[in-house]
């Protein structure tokens, strides 16, 4: 007996030593950085100025919620942020602000002269307005590199090949061994749900997941699967809205080579609804692509059941850049196998662009 308690002293004794060790470069490296910050952002000579941290515009809920628990966090380290957003909230962000009974932050207008830290999006046309034109001192994302924002002064770009930004978020706050409270967890988990599709896509990465797993607990939600289920459902209900605004409520916009491309996403509940909304969508699409400045529109339709897509494409060679990218069967609307996630699709469009511009014009 005493020869065990001997032993599991050392034992504490030897893991202390070994977590003491382990912990002082972090520590140290971590005060560096914060001391680079400040340092920085007192050299934009606007330290008493607060900062908003804001998403994209048509905003999802990893934007409107890792804004949220982001400026949280800077607001734990004495950083003076605030969360905005660039236009209204949809549906399924509504019913997650509702659900931890936090208050949806207002709408920025125009960033002008403000201090940003963008989260969700590192690209011009899909940031707020007035972007050119304010100090963005810090980037928190997950996409895919753009690269057409600039800046005059270093900026603190974080940016990592997971499934949520709100997983990053997560990060810093352990980084930082900032207590993350009900509220926060549940924001962030939320929008893990939502970017990943309740973990199901193929962006979901193992962080994701552990990020997932921790803060579900801490947020108290006991069926994850259950959970989504009532946030999709939200979401899917366009009950009273015109076809416009289903379109534009998870809308997004790139440019693939010189072409000027429309994207936009919408979820169903299961394939029935997943094929009328996807044919109520598409004779209101043909009129309205006509009326539009887009060389090609996209409209993604999937499910939550069975995770499967259909896409309408829209403008010349938008329809044959994806069926050759994916090899899909010669029907329409394009049927997906699977759910493949946004990124994916936009990089197989600019992919698609950039091999009909290699192909030498047939005029000599
Ligand atoms: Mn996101």
């Amino acid at each position: 007996m005493r020869a065990l308690k001997f032993f599991l002293c050392m034992w504490g004794f030897i893991v202390g030593l070994v977590l003491t060790f382990a912990a002082l470069p972090v520590g140290e490296c971590r005060q560096q950085i914060d001391d680079i910050r400040s340092a920085f952002v007192e050299e934009v000579g606007e330290f008493n100025k607060t900062t908003y941290v804001i998403g994209h515009k048509c905003p999802d809920s990893d934007t409107v919620c890792s804004a949220i628990a982001y400026a949280n966090l800077k607001q734990e380290l004495n950083v003076k942020c605030e969360p905005r957003i660039s236009g209204a909230v949809n549906k399924e962000t509504e019913f997650i602000l509702r659900y931890f009974d936090v208050p949806t932050p207002p709408v920025l207008e125009n960033a002008q002269g403000q201090n940003l830290i963008l989260v969700d999006h590192n690209i011009a046309s899909q940031a707020v307005n007035g972007i050119n034109a304010a100090q963005v001192i810090e980037i928190i994302d997950h996409h895919n590199l753009f690269g057409d924002l600039k800046s005059n002064t270093p900026v603190f770009y974080l940016r990592m090949p997971v499934g949520c930004t709100a997983t990053i978020v997560w990060l810093c706050y352990l980084n930082h061994r900032v207590k993350i409270d009900k509220q926060m967890a549940g924001l962030m988990v939320s929008a893990i749900l939502s970017d990943t599709d309740n973990l199901r896509s193929e962006n979901t990465t193992g962080l994701d997941r552990q990020a997932a797993i921790e803060l579900q607990k801490i947020a108290a939600i006991k069926d994850r699967t259950k959970f989504f289920t009532a946030m999709e459902k939200e979401f899917t209900s366009y009950d009273g809205m015109s076809e416009r605004e289903i379109i534009f409520t998870d809308f997004k916009e790139f440019n693939a080579g010189s072409r000027r491309c429309g994207y936009s996403t919408v979820a169903t509940l299961n394939p029935v609804e997943r094929d009328v909304l996807a044919e109520r969508l598409d004779s209101f699409m043909k009129n309205f692509f006509a009326t539009q400045s887009f060389d090609m529109f996209f409209v993604k339709v999937h499910e939550i059941e069975n995770y499967t897509a259909v896409m309408l494409a829209y403008g010349s060679d938008a329809g044959e850049i994806l069926t050759d990218a994916f090899n899909l069967p010669e029907e329409y609307p394009l049927s997906l196998p699977t759910n493949i996630p946004n990124k994916k699709i936009a990089r197989a469009i600019s992919a698609g662009v950039e091999k009909l511009n290699s192909i030498p014009s047939q005029v000599a």
